[in-house]
């Protein structure tokens, strides 16, 4: 059952995709007050608050602040506020259990019992927006209402859950070809390479450096041949430079942001200073789509969209603001006050919140101020570059995945978290995350493995990739300058070939359970409490999360950690691998466990009577064979298993749920087995353990 109000006049976001009426009954739950939105709720002490997506800290909130304000963060510390996605969904659970979405584009504060740990208050400057609430019997249904609300979730190739490596820096065809040669040669898998920033002409979008790649188009269609495709980045800011076509043409034909003056706002980011295309406008967005044609002719079919909050380094504004300051203290004795004014008026050039009152968007013949629109920019463009990619290849999926986000976004592309940092409680975040961007819609997703800025460790690398392994996007990315990460920059590469090699053999559960988490509106992380909402013990647990409908992770993200405390809301199996990857099996009982784990050994568990498929090893999803496969179950009191299996050629654009693939397994006298054997997958093993507690 979900409610509307609109308040003050909406702008079509289009983050629902549900017409519902709008309600004439007063707003349950919260009281309002004024015009701006101001909402208050009172929490019990015991009230969770899950939700926001994208965001810092926990995944119950309680007891902080957080801002949706799609912001340029770089260092994710405890005490930021704002990151890069504006994904205002709540999950309230306590005397009421009930989801609330905020359809603003505009900045939303969420203080969750910050300046008063009793009340939820959710205030903006806004006038304009829409309120939706969100009953249901359950967290899991509440959820998955709000995702019918809100669309379908993007589903990417199948080859998006490949490894995919990546570094800011890869500046030239031999880089390429080193990585290509240095994972063959360890046999270490890989799906693709990230072209960062450093591969196109002095940062213009849509072109390629002629110097640093001469041949382009056959270095594409090489590295493919060799199973490994190319996935370049494009940012949001186009340069502002004389015969530079898509430049020229976005000033012909008006498709910049404005600024008061009418002209075309200059702001600066990589190529100094730049226009920004007025993504909000629907004929721009047509018209920038279809440049990725530019490289979608060259071989390429993934892309990931940067600097898109949009990020801004300086403002023309800005900048003379802050020379003329520098200039009135010139002459001074420039004493303690002028040291630090000096300082914070040169941070402050950057994305400074001024400048987005500075520029306009057009909209349906109205010019509409940044700051209203703010959190939808990101959005936007993604969607530009996806209905554009929908139109180039109109039968094949490609992979697309976008910095800044707003809910509606999850439907033409992914995320991937932005900026994190090689530290230990990153990794931390990076799980505490997962289930919040899945109740938002944002399915593919994932953190830079092994962290983007500082210095990666050998065993933060591990941890990480061992927690990697199940998330849809398995991207090991790091900032320039920061030491190299590449797998086969550490001194031992064997168990990285291992793991990795694992992935795929993991990959045909994954994905099935992804496009069927997409298809059925579902999570694919789930918070344990979403699973077992009875079981009180479930409710504090944030480091260990269901990953689809067999299995639970309970990965260890401390540094010299011997092993980790699980709790078990029932009986599982747990699974364990060593560094050799032998793996052990055992039946754990519900309760309370604490499991050794070597820096080399990882464990998960499969739920109760039910069972995992893994296929044969595969260094590519070319090589994949998602038709043969081992199997591992538990089987509690029942002899009967059984598995709705989804798999398909992972590129077409038609998916149809309605060609699962049941695998059904009985006990006979012989042991277990396919009961049917025209399924057409082949099983090679069957190992269940069986219990009766
Ligand atoms: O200002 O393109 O989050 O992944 O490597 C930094 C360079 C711009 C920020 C992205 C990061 C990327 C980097 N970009």
């Amino acid at each position: 059952m979900i409610k509307k109000y609109n308040f003050g006049t909406v702008f079509p976001t289009e983050a629902v995709v549900l017409d519902l009426d709008l309600c004439s009954d007063p707003m349950p739950y919260f009281s309002k007050k004024g015009e701006h939105l101001d909402l208050t709720y009172i929490l019990e002490r015991e009230t969770i608050v899950y939700g926001l997506g994208e965001s810092n800290r926990g995944i119950n909130k309680r007891g902080y602040l957080y801002e949706s304000f799609c912001s340029d963060t770089s260092t994710h510390t405890p005490d930021i506020f704002s990151m890069y996605g504006a994904h205002n969904f709540l999950l309230i659970h306590g005397r009421d259990t009930f989801g609330v979405f905020i359809d603003c584009p505009e900045k939303v504060c969420f203080d969750i019992g910050y300046s008063d740990y009793e009340t939820l208050r959710i205030t903006s400057d806004a006038v304009d927006y829409t309120i939706y609430v969100i009953d249901g019997t359950n967290l899991k249904s509440i959820v998955k209402s709000f995702r019918t609300l809100i669309g379908e979730s993007y589903i990417p190739p199948k080859w998006a859950l490949g490894y995919q490596q990546s570094r800011w820096g890869y500046s030239k065809e031999s880089d390429f070809y080193e990585i290509a040669d240095q994972y063959e040669k360890l046999d270490i898998p890989i799906e693709s390479i990230y072209m960062d920033i450093d591969y196109m002409e002095a940062y213009k979008d849509f072109t390629v450096n002629h110097t640093n790649f001469p041949n382009f188009k056959n270095m594409v269609s090489n590295l493919r041949s060799r199973g490994i495709r190319l996935v370049p980045i494009i940012d949001a800011g186009v340069k502002i430079e004389k015969g530079y076509s898509v430049y020229e043409e976005g000033v012909k034909k008006g498709y910049f942001c404005e600024s008061e003056s009418g002209k075309p706002f200059v702001a600066a980011v990589w190529p100094g200073r730049v226009h920004f295309p007025d993504f909000i406008n629907p004929d721009a967005r047509a018209w920038f789509g279809e440049k990725y044609r530019i490289l979608t002719d060259c071989g390429i079919d993934g892309f990931w969209n940067d600097m898109n909050e949009p990020a801004i380094f300086y403002s023309e504004e800005g900048l003379e603001e802050t020379f003329a300051y520098l200039d009135s203290i010139r002459d001074t004795n420039i004493g303690i006050k002028e040291s630090f004014g000096m300082r914070e008026a040169i941070d402050n050039l950057s994305n400074n919140p001024k400048d987005y009152e500075r520029f306009y968007h057009k909209f349906n013949g109205d010019r509409i101020v940044h700051r209203k629109l703010h959190n939808l920019y990101g959005y936007m463009m993604t969607r530009a570059a996806s209905e554009g990619l929908s139109t180039i290849q109109q039968e094949k999926r490609f992979l697309l995945f976008s910095r800044a986000s707003y809910i509606g976004m999850h439907r033409y592309g992914g995320i991937w978290t932005g900026d994190n940092s090689s530290w230990w409680e990153h990794l931390l975040l990076n799980i505490k995350m997962m289930p919040s961007l899945n109740m938002c819609g944002f399915l593919y997703s994932g953190a830079d493995l092994g962290g983007f800025g500082c210095d990666t460790t050998y065993d933060l690398m591990i941890r990480w990739l061992q927690f990697g392994l199940f998330t849809p996007l398995m991207r090991n990315h790091s900032a320039i300058s920061t030491r190299e990460q590449e797998l086969y920059q550490f001194p031992s590469t064997i168990y990285f070939s291992k793991l990795l090699k694992y992935r795929y053999r993991l990959l045909p559960y994954l994905y099935s359970e992804f496009v069927k988490a997409a298809k059925r509106q579902e999570m694919l992380f789930l918070p344990i409490a979403f699973e077992y909402e009875s079981d009180s013990l479930t409710k504090s647990i944030e480091d260990q999360l269901l990953v689809g409908e067999c299995l639970m992770t309970a990965p260890v993200y401390t540094q010299n950690a011997g092993g980790r405390y699980v709790y078990l809301p029932e009986s599982m199996l747990m699974v364990k691998y060593n560094s050799q990857f032998e793996r052990t099996c055992k039946i754990l009982e519900k309760g309370h466990h604490y499991i050794e784990l070597g820096l080399e050994e990882f464990v998960f568990f499969i739920r109760k009577n039910k069972f995992l498929f893994l296929a044969p090893e595969a260094n590519n999803t070319d090589s994949l064979d998602c038709s043969q496969f081992e199997i591992i179950g538990y089987s509690n009191q029942t002899d009967f298993l059984s598995y709705e299996y989804y798999d398909d050629d992972g590129l077409s654009t038609k998916i149809d749920l309605s060609n699962l693939i049941k695998i059904s397994l009985k006990k006979q006298t012989s042991g277990w087995a396919l009961t049917d054997s025209t399924v057409p997958i082949k099983i090679t093993k069957i190992e269940i353990f069986e219990a009766s507690f």
